[in-house]
């Protein structure tokens, strides 16, 4: 039978590359995001998959419940959901971040993606298979300067899918957290609030990982034998590693 896949953020980066992934191997598809214009010019570029979007902020409790309640019934039984849409808001330190921003990667990597798995989950626990792969971040694992809430935000992800899993046990419902390290889409123009330069900067001299790397990849957790679950996928690409502790020493 025909699979469904639930993709959140699909109007850019790895959404929009998963979105390909899936339609090309015959997948049907719900597709969610902020910008229509961005969700109507994908769906017709994966033409002729099947396709339905929804263009709502995952920030809004009744959008989403409104959302997962009108799906077709064709598109209404999910088999994977990627909780993807999220997003980081500036590399200050802590001391001049401003609290809207923190407030708004709260509610969007934390608060949305609860609002979305428990719209989804009951269906899956009705008919006892289904996925939810979360995106998590080498930034839930590790600290660096400037992470401060984006990376509280990603490391919730990471405890909150071990506790899913937890949960879970008895079932046949899968949890996965992809945690990618620096990967080039859109998500460093949104953290620099739009400055594309210092966007660039980020990449520049380097061989990040793609899209499309991790579609493939999130693809590959979705598509394994059923009785195998990957907790979670740490992802680096080769140009990146870790560095030494930062020590302050007076002059
Ligand atoms: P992009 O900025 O390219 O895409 C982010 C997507 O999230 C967009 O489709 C955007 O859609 C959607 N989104 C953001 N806020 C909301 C909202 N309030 N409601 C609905 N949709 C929203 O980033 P990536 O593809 O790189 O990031 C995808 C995920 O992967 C994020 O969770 C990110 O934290 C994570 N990640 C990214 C890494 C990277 O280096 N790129 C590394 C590790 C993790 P729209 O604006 O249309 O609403
Ligand atoms: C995005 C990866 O290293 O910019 O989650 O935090 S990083």
């Amino acid at each position: 039978m025909t699979k469904t896949v639930f993709i959140t953020g699909a109007t850019a980066g790895f959404g929009k590359a998963m979105a390909r992934r899936y339609a090309s191997a015959g997948w049907k598809l719900v597709l969610t995001g902020r910008r229509p214009e961005r969700l109507d010019e994908l769906k017709s570029s994966l033409a002729p998959a099947s396709v339905h979007t929804i263009c709502f902020d995952i920030r809004d409790r009744e959008s989403v419940r409104d959302a997962v309640a009108s799906l077709p019934p064709e598109f209404a039984a999910i088999d994977v959901l990627v909780n993807n849409a999220g997003l980081a808001l500036g590399t200050e330190p802590a001391q001049d971040c401003d609290l809207d921003e923190w407030e708004t990667m709260v509610d969007t990597n934390i608060k949305g993606l609860l609002y979305i798995t428990k719209a989804i989950l009951p269906g899956m626990i009705e008919r006892n298979t289904g996925h939810i792969v979360n995106l998590g971040s080498v930034a839930g694992n590790y600290p660096y300067p400037g992470s401060n809430t984006y990376g509280g935000t990603k490391a919730f992800v990471k405890q909150f899918s071990l506790n899913l899993l937890a949960d879970l046990l008895g079932t046949k419902i899968r949890v996965t957290n992809i945690e990618p390290g620096l990967c080039e889409s859109e998500f460093s123009i949104v953290r620099f609030r739009g400055d594309k330069d210092k966007a660039d900067n980020v990449y520049k001299g380097t061989e990040p990982i793609l899209p499309d790397d991790i579609a493939e990849i999130i693809y590959w957790t979705t598509t394994l034998p059923s009785h195998i679950n990957i907790n979670a996928l740490e992802v680096m690409p080769v140009d990146q590693a870790f560095g030494p502790f930062a020590i302050h020493r007076e002059d």
